[in-house]
């Protein structure tokens, strides 16, 4: 089921999912101190099939002193779906929130795209620190915002979930990303660790992956491609991994 790449998926992806890969690997690379993180032997790189279609799936993984595991994974499905997931895994040592990211495209239009930084504290509250800076973000205007899903009660305030309709909402969204990260790199690496809050930290960590496991949109391309077994061990460890409680 996997072999190496040839070429990345990357350069054929829609821009905007490049333009924020590439935006994700800079402010990575200027803001924190990286090391390699090894995934699963076999899924760094992975194809598959889905009606005739091929799947391919692309993972860039890191750790810091205070993440665990950066993952960056781009997914490709023939010309008809092109996907962006990330997420930034804290070391349960620090009482910082988890960022998240997944962009769904198809035949050039993205048709979801969204990004948060959720709490995982017991009172679902974020850092005084990360609510000023954010708060101070101007506000945007989407033409078509989406639903949350019903495992969705995660995300936070600050959440944006949206079909971008245009460039300049493209732009926007790509922006807001930026400003998240850079606020979340900034703040992360001047949070001094709290082991005394272990726990708690790790049973919100507990809660936001166990709700990111019930998306059934992702679990169905997964299964389609890969069938039901490979799909649920892909999404409880490469996607949503739990730190053990
Ligand atoms: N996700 N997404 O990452 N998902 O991974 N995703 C979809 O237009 C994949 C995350 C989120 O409306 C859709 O309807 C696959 C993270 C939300 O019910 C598809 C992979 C977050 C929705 C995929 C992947 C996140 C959503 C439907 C592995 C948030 C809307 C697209 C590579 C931080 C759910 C559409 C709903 C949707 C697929 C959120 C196809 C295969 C980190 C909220």
């Amino acid at each position: 089921m996997s072999s190496s790449p040839t070429i990345s998926i990357r350069e054929q992806q829609h821009p905007l999912i490049r333009n924020l890969a590439e935006t994700i690997e800079a402010v990575w690379q200027t803001h924190l101190d990286l090391s390699p993180y090894q995934l699963p032997e076999d899924l760094g790189y992975v194809e598959g099939r889905l009606e005739g279609e091929k799947l391919v799936i692309e993972n860039r993984c890191y750790q810091t002193p205070q993440f665990r595991k950066l993952h960056l994974e781009l997914a490709k499905l023939g010309a008809s779906l092109d996907i962006l997931h990330c997420v930034m895994f804290p070391n349960p040592e620090y009482d910082l929130p988890m960022f998240g990211c997944d962009l769904v495209g198809g035949r050039g239009q993205i048709s979801m795209a969204v990004a948060d930084l959720s709490s995982v504290r017991a009172d679902r509250s974020l850092p005084e620190t990360y609510r000023s800076h954010l708060n101070a973000l101007p506000h945007l205007e989407f033409a078509q915002s989406r639903s949350l899903p019903n495992w969705g009660d995660i995300f936070s305030e600050f959440c944006v979930l949206v079909r971008p309709s245009s460039p300049e909402e493209e732009t926007q969204f790509l922006d807001r990303v930026k400003a998240f990260l850079e606020i979340h790199c900034q703040q992360a690496t001047a949070t001094a660790p709290t082991p005394d809050r272990r726990s708690e930290i790790l049973a919100g960590q507990h809660h936001y992956c166990t709700q990111q496991q019930q998306n059934d949109k992702t679990r169905r391309v997964l299964e389609k491609a890969f069938g039901a077994e490979w799909a649920d061990r892909y999404m409880t460890t490469v996607l949503f991994d739990m730190p053990n409680l």
